[in-house]
């Protein structure tokens, strides 16, 4: 009886002290797995911005819709958005969804800078103009067939 109790007891203490040691040991795991973690992931970031000062992004950045009707000078909408603001190196397209054809044309009618940094020919219904911009600044643009269709893409 007295053998059985202390077998018992030693037993228990035994399981006690494996599971203390198992609690342990996956704190310990689950430490490392963190810094692993933590580790890949400065890492990737170090990856990304590097990425940015050597390749410029190939993805497709925002899209300004030239409103339905925009022929008509009095369209509640002409470019939408009318003005757009992104960062270096976004490419932005805008996609004519008109029925009519417009242009999209860096400057403006009275400016005199006309097409020389940006310059579609016709976009027909439904078809699509891209331009990436590479420097930051403030861009006028419209359409040459409707000059009172204006729109500005802001680049920082
Ligand atoms: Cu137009």
């Amino acid at each position: 009886m007295t053998n059985k109790t202390l077998t018992l007891v030693l037993a228990l203490a035994i399981c006690e002290m494996m599971s203390g040691l198992l609690a342990m040991h996956s704190t310990a795991v689950f430490a490392m797995g963190n810094a692993t973690q933590a580790g890949n992931q400065s890492g990737n970031q170090n990856q990304s911005s590097a990425a940015k000062t050597s390749t410029p992004p190939t993805t497709s950045g925002p899209t300004v819709i030239i409103s339905p009707g925009s022929s008509s000078p009095s369209n509640a909408k002409f470019f939408d958005p009318p003005k757009l603001t992104v960062s270096k190196g976004t490419t932005v397209t805008w996609k004519n969804g008109d029925s009519t054809i417009h242009t999209v044309i860096s400057g403006s009618a009275q400016g005199g800078e006309s097409g020389t940094i940006f310059k579609s020919g016709y976009i027909t219904g439904g078809k699509t103009f891209q331009h990436t911009f590479s420097d930051a600044g403030t861009f006028d643009y419209y359409c040459t067939l409707h000059p009172y269709m204006k729109g500005q893409v802001v680049v920082n």
